[in-house]
């Protein structure tokens, strides 16, 4: 199978991303982040007054960490440390596998459960490399979690998709493969990413609804069905609406924000049975547009509609970031702890997975290469396994976090 056919949300995402990081590339130091997280942090820091360069964080070698794995941090504070991963990886690398069982309390396949897995043709239904991880998981004690059901993403959908559906069978395709899905791991699964990445401002549409292949034939009602059916066949699963773009200080990430509140208010107001708001939370090395008092504001309002959060993809981009390590290494930490330590401060989020473990398996590898060719590093495990700066500024997030 080629996992890397055209990606076109991903890659045109991260497009984006590049050519703003681009213009705004002052400061690669993440500073102004620290500073406003660090001031959002403090009860007593009083917003009339001057900034004056409140102490920001320090290098991230906080010596008195010690050993304890960010999934006992995370328990420690009721919380669910995760990542996601690959069959494979898990499959054959034994050091790999170790580390996830050590640092996880939670697993999510990062391809396997996609159409593309698991639906090799329109009537069968393939859940060999899904179950694998599945088991592995139990065997290890490992939660594990669903993603994803409804992505209207080509390059997580089957070779044959665009050729057989059609207007006619669109519906019932849609039904039955969350109906067999869902069940399949029915009262043995934490949650489900239900839907996907369905709000696409760019599209146009005065709701900001994503103009997808699903949205075309089953019309705007399409999620609120995708929910009702999983919670049919699944019932106990948390059931999580899952998008991207929602973390920085941006018009667009601004417009996205309020345009996933009004969906999420729309489905609750009809009853829709929805759980959770999953934010991927892919962020960018070297992005100083981060506000925490206007993020810290958006889980309010998500929380107030019933809803607890879950931050599902988190990974730090580095790919426009200097090539030296360490000064790159503590740029990407510096960008995991004002983020961690704003979302955390809301206690309706109850999980944080990263979007891989390790810098050995990550998509952007492939997806936000470096042009000096220099591996990416944007996750908390370096690619020999070891813990980084990274890490280091997880654990620190974890500890500081009221408890749930
Ligand atoms: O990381 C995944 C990459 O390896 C796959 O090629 C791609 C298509 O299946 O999906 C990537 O994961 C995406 C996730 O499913 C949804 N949010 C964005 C993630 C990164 O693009």
């Amino acid at each position: 199978m080629n996992y890397l056919r055209s990606h076109t949300s991903a890659s045109e995402r991260l497009f984006t991303r590049r050519q703003t990081l681009l213009l705004g590339l002052g400061g690669l130091t993440g500073l102004g982040a620290s500073t406003l997280a660090h001031q959002f942090m403090n009860p007593s820091f009083n917003l009339t007054q001057p900034t004056l360069n409140p102490p920001t964080l320090n290098n991230f070698n906080f010596a008195s960490l010690g050993n304890t794995p960010l999934r006992q941090r995370a328990a420690n504070k009721g919380l669910i440390y995760g990542a996601a991963v690959r069959q494979y990886a898990v499959s054959s690398d034994t050091q790999f596998a170790q580390a996830v069982v050590r640092e996880c309390a939670m697993i999510v396949p990062e391809w396997e459960l996609k159409w593309n897995f698991l639906r090799p043709t329109p009537s069968t239904f393939d859940f060999g490399p899904a179950d694998w991880l599945f088991n592995f998981a139990q065997t290890n004690g490992l939660l594990f979690r669903g993603h994803t059901l409804i992505w209207h993403e080509v390059g997580a959908l089957p070779q044959w998709f665009g050729s057989v559906v059609n207007f006619r069978n669109a519906r019932q395709l849609f039904l039955d493969h969350i109906t067999t899905v869902v069940n399949h791991y029915r009262g043995r699964i934490h949650s489900w990413d239900v839907v996907n990445e369905a709000i696409h401002i760019p599209d146009g549409r005065s709701n900001g609804l994503r103009n997808t292949p699903w949205l075309n034939w089953l019309g705007e009602d399409y999620i609120n069905l995708a929910f009702r059916t999983a919670a049919q066949a699944d019932p106990n699963a948390m059931l999580v609406y899952n998008d991207y773009g929602l973390d920085y200080d941006t018009p667009q990430d601004e417009a996205k924000r309020n345009a996933v509140l009004r969906l999420l208010e729309r489905l609750k107001a009809q009853g829709t049975p929805i759980h959770a708001l999953g934010i991927q939370a892919h962020l960018i090395g070297g992005e100083t547009r981060f506000n925490a008092q206007k993020l810290r504001n958006f889980l309010t309002e998500v929380a107030n509609l019933g809803l607890k959060i879950l931050i599902t993809e988190i990974d730090v981009t580095d790919n426009q970031l200097p090539i030296n390590i360490q000064a790159r290494d503590q740029t990407v930490a510096g960008v995991y702890q004002d983020y961690l330590a704003t979302v955390l401060n809301e206690r309706a989020v109850v999980a944080v997975l990263n979007w891989g473990l390790s810098d050995r398996y990550t998509w952007l590898t492939e997806f936000a290469a470096r042009s000096d060719q220099a591996p990416v590093r944007p996750l908390p495990l370096d690619d020999q396994m070891q813990r980084k700066l990274a890490w280091n500024a997880m654990s620190n997030a974890f500890n500081n976090a009221p408890l749930r």
